[in-house]
């Protein structure tokens, strides 16, 4: 019998009670030469990060932890990583738990509250990098999964735990393990097959393909129907101009 480990992320594991981010402590891996796989993982962040300068609320009881990756691709690529990550969780999630789990572009994994009308957001993925004109030096990929931690709140309108649907804590050592096993697995196959066999999988699990969305993204705010999802992780809407390529924003979907 053998056993399946992970064979790139994971190799190295750095355990702490408290940090400021799990991301700035990778980043200092990544600067001091460390091999791609390394994670870190904190019980606590006190200044956890989200994107665009917004804070992560942090505090125990949740899984957070950056990767540090060195990954053969073009800036133009990194949001695929982000693709990686919450496929990986959401799928880790999926098993462990029977919760239904979705994909809502660009970086957020919903699961369906327990009222079964909505979803709300259960884990949020933050991907950094240091790159040249034409490649990625490296990549920290932040996860944050609120397992059993509270949501505070004024946050609890969009986001959940495990915890709080499952009526139960939750194994937080198998639900990582799974995780990094899943992120593992996809990122392998990543650098052999490419994006296509993640995308299918990616789209499977869309909250966003074929609904009504309002994108707000830096400057401008684009509506219309979300169509498709491409090779670089940019979110294609039919809008009443024509189709636009979208490549990062904070998406609503439009009830109707
Ligand atoms: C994200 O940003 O969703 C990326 C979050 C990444 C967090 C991980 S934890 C490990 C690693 N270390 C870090 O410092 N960060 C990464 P964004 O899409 O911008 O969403 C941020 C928004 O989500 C905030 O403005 C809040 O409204 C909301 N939020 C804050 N804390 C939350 C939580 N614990 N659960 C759900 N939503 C939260």
């Amino acid at each position: 019998v053998s056993i399946q480990v992970s064979r790139i992320i994971g190799r190295k594991i750095f355990h702490y009670v408290r940090v400021t981010s799990t991301q700035d402590k990778a980043k200092k891996l990544a600067e001091n030469g460390f091999a791609e796989g390394a994670v870190i993982i904190a019980e606590i962040q006190t200044q956890g990060k989200g994107r665009l300068g917004r804070r992560w609320v942090s505090p125990r009881g949740g899984i957070w932890l950056s990767v540090l990756l060195r990954p053969e691709i073009t800036p133009m690529e990194v949001p695929k990583i982000t693709m990686i990550g919450s496929l990986a969780v959401a799928k880790a999630i999926a098993e462990l738990t029977r919760l239904e789990v979705k994909l809502k572009w660009p970086n957020d994994v919903l699961i369906r509250t327990i009222s079964g009308f909505e979803f709300k957001k259960v884990c949020g993925v933050l991907t950094e990098m240091v790159s040249g004109v034409s490649r990625v030096n490296y990549v920290i990929t932040g996860l944050g999964i609120n397992v059993n931690n509270r949501i505070p709140a004024p946050l609890r309108a969009k986001a959940i735990s495990l915890k709080e649907v499952t009526g139960r804590n939750l194994p937080r050592q198998k639900l990582l393990r799974k995780v990094l096993e899943k992120f593992d697995k996809y990122y392998l196959n990543f650098g052999k097959q490419g994006m296509a066999p993640i995308l299918k999988e990616y789209r499977g699990m869309s909250a966003v393909l074929r609904r009504e969305v309002k994108i707000e993204c830096p400057g401008r705010i684009i509506k219309g129907k979300a169509l498709d999802i491409d090779e670089y992780g940019a979110l294609i809407v039919k809008t009443q101009g024509g189709k636009e390529r979208v490549i990062a924003g904070d998406v609503t979907i439009v009830k109707r």
